[in-house]
């Protein structure tokens, strides 16, 4: 019987077809080929690696689960597999894709007009336009459905105002996808770059995602046409669907970060000879490695079967909650386990372990904290008690 490996202790690439092993294997050698080699530096000067973004379109990965429009018509555990790739390289390129397919093409192809489909899908797929997605604003994230944002009817057109703040891909998108308060309720609006009024600034010294671009939009009195008003998203239903299908890909690429630390501090304490002998034959080094790959696999399990779940159209924003909230902890602990076991060195952006701990730290945060996730898990099972 063979030995169980260290980075899949359930072999669970058994349970993937031979499509999702491909796509796994592709999608993880363009990121030890392409990523590896320049995430550091990149992280180090707080620049997102935008020279990657041709080839991440070439290899179908963005809206990659929409079917035509020029999108690739993957599955929902393909997408997840790649989101762990990704992730394994820098939570900074998960973001990227995750904004720009879940929730900007997401949006367009569900809550979208044909027209608006045809205008902007295929662009996006080739990543000729770049989205983004401005629901946060400066006054509290968690409880969107208190937007200050607003947008007002004009004739046929509407006068939007307001700010957004913490959103990715802000300062290089071609679109945003805003969300505002009407008198109809909460809609979302298509708002290009150039619209008059419309202006971003990008937020400078983070400490965490250094290699992903997040900035603030302004809007000041944007004339948007009825054409850029997504008719069938109505309420907050709308914008939530939307980050069902990013935490969704958040859960999985926690795995990735959580592998890419581990792989590190594993790699580095087989070699590390003190008291006479390597690392790894100290008794309480094993107990914790055992503890990371015991979380990684119940991970890598639970991922599974939620995209499972998914692509059987059974997954429900509950079980995506307590996948994120699970997973993106997991991670966190993982990284940072990974950083104490290199020691000194373990503070240096040379290995990844602390580049992971603190993008981490942005993905435990953004896509819901893990209170919002907790409480509406815990919400689910107490008959449906609203305790925000
Ligand atoms: P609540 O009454 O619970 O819900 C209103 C309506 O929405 C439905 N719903 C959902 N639908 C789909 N997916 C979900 N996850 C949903 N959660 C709720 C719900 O059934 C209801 O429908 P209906 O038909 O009855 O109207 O609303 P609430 O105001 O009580 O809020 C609930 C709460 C706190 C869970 C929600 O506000 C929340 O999730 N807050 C966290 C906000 C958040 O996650 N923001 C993320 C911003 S985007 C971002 O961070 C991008 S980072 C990207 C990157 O770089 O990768
Ligand atoms: P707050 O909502 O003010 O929360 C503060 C604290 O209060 C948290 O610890 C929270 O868990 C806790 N809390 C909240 N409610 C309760 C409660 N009921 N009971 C107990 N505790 C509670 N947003 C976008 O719209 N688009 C983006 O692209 C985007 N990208 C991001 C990128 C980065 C790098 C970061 C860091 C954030 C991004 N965000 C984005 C914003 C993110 O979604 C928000 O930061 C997040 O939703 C939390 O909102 P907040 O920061 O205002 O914290």
């Amino acid at each position: 019987m063979a030995s169980p490996s260290a980075f899949d202790f359930y072999d669970v690439k058994s349970l993937l077809d031979e499509e999702e092993r491909q796509i796994q294997s592709t999608v993880g050698r363009w990121v030890d080929e392409r990523v590896e080699p320049v995430i550091a530096d990149a992280f180090d000067a707080h620049r997102f690696p935008e020279e990657l973004i041709p080839e991440i379109a070439d290899l179908g990965l963005l809206g990659c689960t929409i079917d035509g429009y020029d999108c690739a018509g993957l599955n929902n555990v393909s997408y997840g597999l790649i989101c762990q790739e990704l992730e394994r390289g820098d939570s900074g390129l998960r973001s990227f894709v995750s904004v720009q397919g879940s929730l900007c093409m997401y949006p367009i192809h569900a809550f979208g007009s044909e027209e608006q489909r045809q205008r902007w899908l295929p662009k996006m797929a080739s990543a000729e336009a770049i989205g983004c997605f401005g629901l946060t604003e400066p006054d509290g994230g968690s409880d969107p459905g208190t937007m200050k944002t607003h947008a007002k009817k004009d004739g046929s057109d509407w006068i939007l105002n307001g700010a957004k703040m913490w959103i990715t891909n802000g300062g290089i998108a071609h679109l945003a996808i805003v969300w505002a308060m009407t008198d109809d309720g909460i809609r979302g609006f298509i708002v290009e770059r150039g619209m008059k009024g419309f202006t971003t600034r990008d937020t400078l010294k983070k400490y965490s995602l250094r290699a992903s671009i997040t900035s603030e939009l302004f809007f000041d009195s944007v004339r948007v046409p009825q054409e850029n008003v997504l008719p069938e998203a109505k309420g907050l239903k709308a914008p939530l669907s939307c980050l069902t299908q990013a935490r969704y890909g958040i859960a999985w690429g926690a795995i990735g970060a959580a592998i890419g630390s581990y792989k590190t501090a594993l790699d580095f304490a087989q070699t590390r000879v003190l008291f006479g002998s390597p690392l790894t034959h100290k008794q309480t080094i094993q107990r914790r490695f055992a503890e990371m790959c015991r979380r990684i696999t119940t991970a890598q399990l639970l991922a599974l079967q939620l995209g499972r779940l998914k692509d059987q159209g059974k997954m429900h924003p509950t079980q995506v909650s307590m996948a994120k909230w699970n997973n993106v902890r997991m991670g966190l602990d993982v990284s940072r386990e990974a950083r104490d076991i290199l020691g000194a060195g373990g503070i240096s952006i040379e290995y990844s372990p602390i580049r992971h701990m603190l993008n981490l730290e942005s993905v435990i945060t953004y896509e819901g904290t893990e209170t919002i996730h907790e409480l509406a898990v815990g919400r689910e099972i107490c008959g449906g008690v609203n305790a925000f």
